[in-house]
């Protein structure tokens, strides 16, 4: 039996968790107890460890390996009786949350910094998920953030280092760490909620799709999922090898950075795949593409929630869709036409965990490219993908037709996100400021040509458990139907992001063929004016526009 040896520490003072858990760059992490302090932290605040079992694993950027074995053996120092960790230290974020919940695990560590590039000079990350599988609500994760501001020692065992490579127990001193595959509980999990046999018909038919993981940890995912289980033609998956380094790319599945995949998609005639699909570093993110036709994240959730019950998984229909604030309102309206409920939270799919597990939501989703349901509690990127198949496979229509359907359903709704990256830190929260600043005399005055009919910072009242959020964001609202929220970035690293979002409905099918900038140039110029973007920062335009 090892010793277990209670190391003094000192505080860190930058360890407060963000949208989604503890991220900072590599050289961060790197330094003595850093890593240490913040598990020793979630060991402390967040009770019924001794004896439990914590599901451990990350996207496999640089530094995910030897994070977990840090955080093995301070397991086994803490009392958690088994860990299951996923083989080669991989799992993705919805994989995890399968895991967690399908072992009844009293929580899992996942380490990420999803979409952000990796590498030494990248970025790294760490989060909790509690018993229900979701991201720690903030009740959580503030107390976590509490104990790091007053940790003292953390407690750890010196002992080898444990295979990550070979699947099946080890055991470290008394606790038994499991090695799994990484994709089985989850892929049996898609295949009880999709139609795999339809799905396989398809691919048989000829359908040709292409999925870009981005050298990311979906790659073995999709390739199980996609080639083996559904006889997806080989090279179906590109960019299929996990690299610490995301092969220096930047694993946002967007029209930026899938450039790979876009411009497959995008290629003349019958070159072009029928579908394209990518997820981000831990594999919940996504974003669907028909041939030569890009579907906003809103506009996914939008037509999953009209066409759902094609799906087994989801036949008995959908009790309630949920989309975070800055998200479009197409979800929305194609609740109307279900008549069920549509809740509007904060940025973070935290926020839709109560709704999950009071059953209120079936679907949510967000227009950072997450969607996900039900199943687990997080979003879920090749989730998303399997469904727009199912529904594919199900209806006959391609993904194209898919959302004219939805427009002509319930109206276009057109949307940009505009990202102002890496502004200096002062400077963006002075803008902001000075925009909260001036609601009050917002509303009633004409902007653009628009009439303002509310101006406010968005605050959330949870329905379910009554915790409040203020300060998520403000929106300004048009008598048109048309919206701009500004809101400052949670998942960044290095300065801060101004994320401007951008939106009008188009009711008129005669019109649903406009380019979105082009649709919506008197909009982002009304944002710009009305927030000072180009004056106050001196840039030219955006960083990146989705
Ligand atoms: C995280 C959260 C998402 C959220 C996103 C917003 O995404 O998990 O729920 O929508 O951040 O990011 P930002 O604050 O930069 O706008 P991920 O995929 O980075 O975990």
């Amino acid at each position: 039996m090892s010793a277990i040896r209670v190391e003094p520490t000192t505080p860190f003072d930058d360890q407060k968790p963000g949208t989604s858990g503890l991220r900072k760059t590599v050289s961060v992490f790197r330094q003595p107890r850093y890593l240490e302090n913040f598990v020793q932290a979630i060991f402390d605040s967040v009770p019924g460890r001794q004896g439990a079992t914590l599901v451990l694993g990350g996207d496999g950027r640089f530094h995910n390996k030897t994070a977990i074995q840090t955080i093995i053996r301070m397991a086994a120092a803490n009392g958690i009786a088994r860990v299951l960790v996923g083989r080669d230290g991989l799992l993705s974020t919805p994989g995890a949350s399968c895991v967690i919940r399908e072992r009844g695990a009293w929580g899992g560590i996942i380490l990420s910094a999803s979409h952000n590039p990796g590498g030494p000079d990248g970025d790294f990350g760490i989060k909790f998920n509690p018993s229900n599988g979701g991201p720690a609500p903030e009740r959580i994760t503030d107390a976590i953030y509490a104990r790091t501001r007053e940790i003292g020692e953390y407690c750890i065992l010196d002992t080898p280092e444990v295979d990550l490579s070979a699947l099946g127990e080890q055991t470290v001193d008394d606790m038994v760490v499991e090695v799994i595959d990484p994709v089985a509980d989850y892929a049996a999990l898609m295949e009880r909620l999709f139609d795999f046999d339809a799905i396989r018909a398809l691919f048989q038919g000829g359908f040709r799709m292409c999925f870009d993981a981005m050298h990311a940890v979906t790659g073995p995912y999709a390739r199980e999922i996609l080639e083996n289980r559904l006889g997806a033609p080989a090279g179906t998956v590109i960019n299929g090898e996990p690299l610490d380094d995301f092969n220096e790319g930047h694993p946002d599945p967007n029209l930026v950075h899938a450039r790979d995949l876009v411009e497959r998609l995008f290629a003349d005639g019958d070159a072009a795949p029928d579908m394209g699909a990518a997820s981000d570093g831990d594999g919940d993110r996504n974003m669907i593409l028909g041939r030569r036709f890009y579907v906003t994240p809103s506009d996914s959730l939008a037509a999953l929630t009209l066409n759902a019950t094609l799906a087994p998984g989801y036949a008995r229909g959908v009790a309630g869709v949920a989309r975070s604030m800055p998200t479009s309102r197409a979800p929305d309206r194609a609740a109307a036409l279900l008549g069920i409920p549509c809740f509007e939270t904060p940025t973070g799919w935290k926020f839709f965990g109560t709704l999950l597990d009071a059953g209120k939501a079936t679907l949510c989703g967000e227009e950072s490219f997450g969607t996900g349901s039900d199943h687990v509690r997080e979003k879920d990127g090749l989730w998303a993908v399997l469904f727009w198949l199912n529904i594919v496979a199900a209806s006959g229509k391609s993904v194209e037709d898919l959302v004219r359907d939805l427009w002509a359903r319930v109206g276009r709704i057109y949307y940009t996100r505009h990202d102002y990256e890496d502004l200096p830190k002062r400077q963006a929260e002075t803008l902001m400021n000075d925009l909260r600043a001036r609601l009050p005399s917002l509303f009633g005055t004409k902007q653009g040509g628009r009439l303002v009919m509310l101006a406010d910072d968005f605050a959330y009242t949870d329905p379910v458990d009554g915790s409040t959020a203020s300060g998520q964001g403000v929106r300004i609202l048009f008598e048109d139907g048309a919206r701009i929220v500004y809101r400052l970035s949670g998942t960044g690293t290095a300065g801060a992001t101004l994320r401007v979002y951008i939106e009008r409905p188009e009711d008129d099918p005669a019109r649903h063929d406009m380019d979105t900038q082009a649709a919506l140039a008197d909009l982002i110029a009304t944002a710009d004016a009305l927030a000072g973007i180009q004056d106050r920062t001196g840039r030219g335009g955006p960083t990146v526009i989705t």
